[in-house]
């Protein structure tokens, strides 16, 4: 099975490069819009695509990963909200394992359910723990998963779940305020939950701007997630790209000089 996606995001992270990551919803995303999204992404050099939904009900999925593939080659992840949403056409799923929560089908039920087909899968699996933080409003993800998410400010509840998840095998951290949260995570959790563990950190859920963005990289974040507000104003794509990567460019020219 394929390690490619996860060796280059564990390479970046030990090089201390920053991942841009647009989340898609094949639901959500209005033709016209993807076109632009795809092609502002292009340009942007976005580094991934999730494509995924808590809910996708117009059967939308294959289509939607068809039309990105014949318009770019930025690999696309899977972000399944459940076990149907499943294609072959992508290049890699996040396998989540719902560490903030406690329900036993998205800790391991839905998992085996879905472990035969991922394994006869071209798929690359991203073993994840997927840690929902409470955003500051009622999401999807918290009612269709029946879970509580990690309160904003116990910056340590995030702490320990993040180092469980890791020392139980997870390869990846996703840190999720939910989509569309009023409330991104706080960046002094971020700091906390970056500096217990040693692999790569994801962070989404109401990131609006190219400075919360930055802000979020500086305070550890290895990947950066980003729906809504792309959904609303394509333009936003640009401008994150180049706040996260601004952070990859200052890094190199700081190695540069150690060096000289
Ligand atoms: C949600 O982390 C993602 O699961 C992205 O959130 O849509 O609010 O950017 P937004």
């Amino acid at each position: 099975m394929s390690q490619m996606i996860y060796e280059s995001l564990q390479q970046a992270k030990n090089k201390g490069e920053k991942k841009f990551v647009v989340l898609i919803d094949p639901d959500k995303v209005r033709l016209d819009n993807m076109q632009k999204v795809l092609e502002l992404a292009v340009e942007a050099k976005v580094d991934y695509f999730f494509i995924g939904g808590s809910l996708i009900v117009n059967n939308m999925l294959d289509h939607c990963l068809e039309s990105i593939r014949e318009q770019c080659h930025i690999p696309m992840i899977l972000f399944p909200g459940n076990s149907f949403q499943l294609s072959y056409r992508a290049d890699a799923i996040l396998f989540l394992s719902l560490i903030s929560g406690r329900n036993a089908e998205l800790l391991i039920g839905n998992h085996v359910i879905a472990a035969p087909y991922l394994k006869l899968s071209p798929l690359e699996v991203l073993s994840t723990g997927y840690m929902l933080v409470d955003g500051g409003k009622p999401t999807t993800v918290s009612y269709m998963s029946n879970t509580n998410p990690i309160p904003a400010t116990k910056d340590d509840i995030a702490v320990c779940t993040a180092m469980a998840g890791e020392m139980l095998g997870l390869k990846l951290m996703y840190m999720d305020a939910g989509s569309g949260a009023k409330n991104p995570i706080s960046e002094s959790m971020i700091e906390s939950v970056s500096g217990a563990i040693s692999c790569p950190l994801i962070i989404g859920g109401g990131i609006r701007t190219p400075e919360k963005a930055l802000a979020n990289v500086k305070a550890g974040a290895d990947v950066i997630v980003v729906g809504n507000a792309i959904e609303k104003d394509p333009n936003l794509v640009l401008e994150i790209a180049e706040a996260v990567h601004s952070f990859n460019r200052k890094e190199a020219s700081m190695e540069e000089k150690i060096k000289v």
